[in-house]
């Protein structure tokens, strides 16, 4: 039995038992033609004599190549890379005073779920490093039909307005002259959108921190941005806001682990995520509501309908209602993961829009683009997109049906087929949109209360620890240096200072120019030819709260250590005694040991046994593990002095504020590097207890050394 059939028996859900009628295995079976005739030579195509030319007759040849021509379809034009698993929602408690929506009033569900995270602006095969926004996509595929919660890592979006995303997009992706940079957000024509619409900052500021290079698509958190609406069973609505809160806490990499990943590990977090889901270390979220009442709409300092603006926990807390683990990894990447089509306008009873003006365009370009990238309206149909339960309609036909639809009729009303199908009435579950009272005149406009736009992007920067502010400070530093317009370096200063001014301060040192006073033009451009300019600039900063713990990442602390990866540093001769002891410690934890080595293949201990290598000091790198322990053992110490490797294996994980573990010997080797600088750090246990350094993996990493570290020149 494969791994995936094993998951599969283990953890069957209702959508994994209906996605098997679609499985297809060749396991002791014979090769056919897709028509089903056997094939006995898929190596020649047939020939008039062994070097004569090949017949056109060949349907084997002709059916094999035609197949193989057609095997693309387009990439998504955002989110072209992700990864999916498949897993499944459970709820703590009904929640039926808000909503009528079954997965959240009814404990006894397993609701299936297939979930894909991505990168936004790389193509399908760039790196899973990038500076960027993470997608956060959840399918529940619920009794009542088929929620999709298609949202993001970051609670807030760029741009106020659908209509704005096309710009948006064709500002970020690689310039169309060149073609470059792919995955980068680091560019002229990127800045030069942001410094003119000033909506941006907000977004644009988080994906200044870590939150955009993630540890692993495990540690991070999910929002579903836009306010939405719960309706009970009375037809009340609530506002509500979608968190996704991980167990395994929120954890990053540094910006220099993230370029090197790049390089050493592109499909560093599909690997991860596949990985964990196979060792049994099954992901899992918390999904929060953040619940506003009908009659509070209008008590904020900023608008609920405007995506660029997040409800601070401390002013409305998040209630965690349920749980969501991945426990099963998809059986085919096209099938499953490329092939899956989220929308936002996938809702169930119980849920509903509000008139947040990006969810209201993003309604119409899910089902539009699902048109172009899988070429019918029939796109339901794919397995990994059909719901759990049945679907009955009178619509017909079109590429690729498969629904063989029976009877004469397909329309409504009808008498010839008894009416079928027949409506649902409310009390058997129909959809019915909420009564909102709608009196207004038609204006192409927005309103003045989406207009502040520097508020939050300050609250952010104030809420966040001093090692995460001098990673936001780095990182403007950076991708504004790679920019070549001087005056879109001094736009972006100045509106940088109005958010903050010593942030701005640093970042202008960063790139050797001086903050400008003002810029000509006025700061947010994003209105239209004959609108009031000034009615659209951005007002004064408020101050409604001085700080949001909960926007640091250091908020949802967790101390496990599961599934993260801890190399060990060993040649022939290592102490297996210390190793031994060390090594069942951390896979007490749950943690995953790997061992590095100057050769592959064995490296026998000083008892003389013998020991896997998981990768040659050559095929790896420090950045792709989370710790770094090394054993003593007087040959093997010897040894890894004489590779260069090893050092710089050592200096990387200090530099990267790793926790280090060192037994006896290998102190020798650590004060060969860097380390012996490091041997008071609070995060380096030399001759400690493996508990101290378990201590340490799961606080992940000492920021505390950062300023010493980013000296070491690895
Ligand atoms: Fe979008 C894909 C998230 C605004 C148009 N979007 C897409 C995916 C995610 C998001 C996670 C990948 C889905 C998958 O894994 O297949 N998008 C967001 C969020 C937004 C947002 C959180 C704002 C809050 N998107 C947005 C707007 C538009 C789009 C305003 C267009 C007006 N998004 C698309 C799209 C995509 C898409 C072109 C590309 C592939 C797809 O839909 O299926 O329709």
């Amino acid at each position: 039995m494969n791994d995936s059939n094993h998951h599969q028996n283990k953890n069957s859900t209702s959508k994994s038992k209906d996605l098997k009628q679609n499985l297809e295995q060749g396991k002791g079976k014979t090769m056919t033609t897709n028509q089903g005739v056997k094939v006995n030579d898929t190596n020649n195509s047939l020939k008039a004599g062994e070097r004569g030319g090949t017949l056109l007759e060949d349907f084997i040849l002709r059916e094999k190549i035609t197949h193989f021509d057609h095997e693309r379809i387009p990439e998504r034009i955002v989110h072209a890379r992700g990864s999916g698993a498949h897993g499944y929602f459970e709820l703590y408690e009904n929640q039926e005073k808000y909503t009528k929506a079954g997965i959240f009033t009814d404990t006894s569900r397993k609701t299936p779920v297939f979930v894909r995270f991505s990168t936004v602006a790389g193509n399908k095969g760039s790196a899973d490093l990038a500076r960027d926004v993470r997608g956060f996509s959840t399918k529940f595929y619920t009794e009542e039909g088929i929620f999709d919660l298609v949202g993001n890592n970051m609670p807030i979006f760029f741009i106020q307005d659908a209509m704005k995303f096309p710009d948006l997009i064709h500002s970020v992706k690689p310039e169309p002259d060149r073609d470059i940079p792919q995955a980068a957000s680091a560019h002229d024509t990127f800045y030069d959108f942001v410094s003119h619409t000033t909506e941006t900052l907000h977004n644009h500021i988080w994906v200044m921190s870590d939150r955009a290079i993630p540890r692993s698509f495990r540690m991070m958190e999910g929002f579903g941005i836009h306010t939405f609406r719960l309706i009970n069973a009375e037809g009340k609505s609530h506002f509500v806001k979608f968190h996704w809160k991980p167990l395994l806490g929120v954890h990053s990499v540094t910006w220099d682990e993230a370029v090197k990943i790049h390089g050493a590990d592109s499909d560093f977090h599909r690997r991860d995520l596949w990985d964990a889901i196979e060792a049994g270390h099954y992901p899992e979220w918390e999904l929060g509501f953040q619940i506003v009442a009908e009659e509070d709409e209008h008590k904020f300092d900023f608008d609920l309908l405007d995506p660029t603006k997040l409800i601070p926990e401390e002013m409305v807390p998040v209630q965690r209602i349920g749980k969501m683990t991945l426990n099963r990894n998809p059986d085919n990447f096209f099938a499953e993961t490329e092939q899956v089509a989220f929308h936002p306008g996938h809702l169930v009873p119980g849920l509903d829009f509000t008139n947040d003006p990006l969810l209201q365009g993003r309604l119409f370009s899910y089902t539009d683009t699902q048109l172009s990238r899988l070429g019918s309206p029939n796109f339901h149909e794919i397995p990994i997109n059909r719901p759990v339960n049945e679907v009955h309609n009178n619509q017909r036909d079109a590429h690729m049906r498969m629904t063989i639809n029976k009877g004469k009729t397909a329309y409504f009303p009808n008498s010839i087929g008894g009416g079928c199908p027949h409506l649902a009435k409310m009390a058997q579950g129909g959809f019915t949109s909420y009564e909102e009272r709608i009196d207004a005149k038609k204006v192409r406009d927005r309103s003045e209360s989406f207009n502040d736009h520097f508020s939050q992007p300050a609250l952010f920067y104030r809420s966040l620890e001093d090692w995460e502010k001098n990673h936001i400070a780095d990182a403007y530093t950076f991708e504004i240096g790679k920019c070549t317009y001087e005056h879109i370096k001094e736009r972006m200063l100045y509106l940088i200072a109005q958010i903050d001014n010593d942030l701005a301060q640093k970042v202008a040192k960063g790139l050797g120019l001086e903050i400008p006073n003002n810029i000509e033009q006025p700061v947010n451009q994003a209105i239209g030819a004959d609108a009031d300019v000034k009615k659209h600039q951005p007002g004064q900063k408020k101050n409604y709260l001085e700080k949001s713990s909960a926007l640091s990442q250091t908020f949802l602390k967790n101390d496990s250590i599961v599934s993260r990866k801890i190399a060990v540093l060993v040649s022939d001769g290592f102490s297996g005694k210390e190793l031994d002891t060390m090594q069942k410690a951390l896979e007490n934890k749950g943690a995953v040991v790997n061992l590095i080595a100057p050769h592959g293949g064995e490296v026998s201990c000083d008892k003389d046994k013998k020991h896997k290598v998981d990768a040659a000091l050559l095929t790896t790198e420090s950045v792709l593990f989370d710790a770094l322990y090394i054993p003593g053992g007087e040959k093997s110490i010897k040894s890894l002095l004489d590779e260069a490797k090893a050092k710089k294996f050592i200096n990387e994980s200090l530099k990267h504020c790793k926790p280090i573990a060192i037994s006896n010997e290998g102190e020798e080797l650590f004060d060969a590097t860097y380390g012996k600088d490091f041997k008071d750090d609070s995060s380096v246990f030399i001759n400690k207890d493996a508990d101290k350094f378990i201590g340490g993996i799961a606080q992940h990493r000492n920021w505390d050394r950062e300023e010493k570290a980013k000296n070491i020149p690895a």
